[in-house]
């Protein structure tokens, strides 16, 4: 069995890394992470050389996050508005890129905060399909894998479910894209996480670990033994990577619908979460 990686989502720390913060790399790695997810969208091109530079000297694996904001609309009726939306995720590949980064994943198959108040059509699937196919594509001259995240039905209404998703990776049938699961978002849509964990087995390219409130994993009540033992059973050897948002910037606010602390500091996230996630992954013998 292969070893799995554990790492951070850099809006535990911050939005937006910039020289003045980049020491959130050497950090990360010295509580022991393995692996980072950078946020593509708030990432400039002219940084990504430095960012990775900086990585690679520390040896932590970068992923990387770019949901489509509220403005790329991919399942938009009006056809300028989907091919905006897929240079947008075009541009994010060839960040990934530039940052050595091999998987790119969110919710890219719509955007979050977007309703009509309606189920979705057959027209909108189709879009997503579509759009997600042609980016693929795209990606894969880059070696660049794409992953389609759950998401909870606050955040989009087009597909909120594990089974949704293996559908729609059916109907979009390219080989570089997979799915990220999320517990938080998981833990609102399926009855059961180690099953829905184990019916994506062979798909499942990345993992968020949130607790039920976005706060540290192993505080709330995510049932921790059913998502490791589901780990487990589909020998998953990626990266686990915890999310949690403490940074209060405007962006990520509004997208997560985060307007409170969720625990009492960056800090105490990513040392208690490390401790937590690979007390699990031992316990499971996934490390
Ligand atoms: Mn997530």
């Amino acid at each position: 069995m292969g070893k799995v990686k554990i790492g951070i989502h850099q809006h535990v720390f911050t939005s937006k890394i910039t020289e003045q913060n980049l020491s959130v790399l050497d950090y990360a790695r010295e509580i022991g992470f393995d692996s980072m997810d950078v946020n593509l969208r708030n990432t400039e091109f002219e940084f990504t050389k430095i960012l990775r530079k900086r990585a690679e000297k520390l040896g932590l694996v970068l992923t990387g996050g770019g949901s489509l904001p509220k403005k790329k609309e991919l399942i938009s009726p009006e056809k300028d508005k989907r091919v905006e939306a897929i240079e947008y995720m075009k541009e994010l590949v060839r960040k990934a890129y530039e940052l050595g980064i091999e998987v790119y994943h969110g919710l890219i198959y719509s955007n979050g905060g977007i309703f009509t108040g309606k189920s979705p059509t057959k027209e909108e699937l189709g879009y997503a399909v579509e759009g997600v196919k042609e980016v693929a594509k795209y990606a894969r001259q880059y070696g660049v894998l794409l992953g389609l995240e759950t998401a909870n039905r606050y955040e989009t209404y087009l597909v909120n479910t594990v089974e949704g998703l293996l559908k729609m990776l059916d109907e979009i049938d390219e080989p570089n894209v997979g799915l990220l699961l999320d517990t938080y978002h998981m833990n609102i849509e399926e009855k059961d996480l180690y099953k829905s964990i184990v019916s994506a087995k062979g798909r499942t390219i990345h993992f968020h670990v949130n607790e039920n409130d976005r706060g540290t994993p192993g505080t709330g009540h995510i049932p921790w033994d059913d998502v490791f033992n589901g780990l487990k059973e589909i020998d998953y050897d990626k990266v686990i990577a915890i999310e949690s948002f403490v940074d209060d910037s405007i962006d990520i606010a509004s997208l997560a619908a985060v307007w409170r602390k969720l625990a009492p500091s960056a800090d105490s996230i990513a040392k208690e979460g490390y401790e937590f996630i690979r007390k699990m992954s031992e316990k499971y013998s996934l490390i």
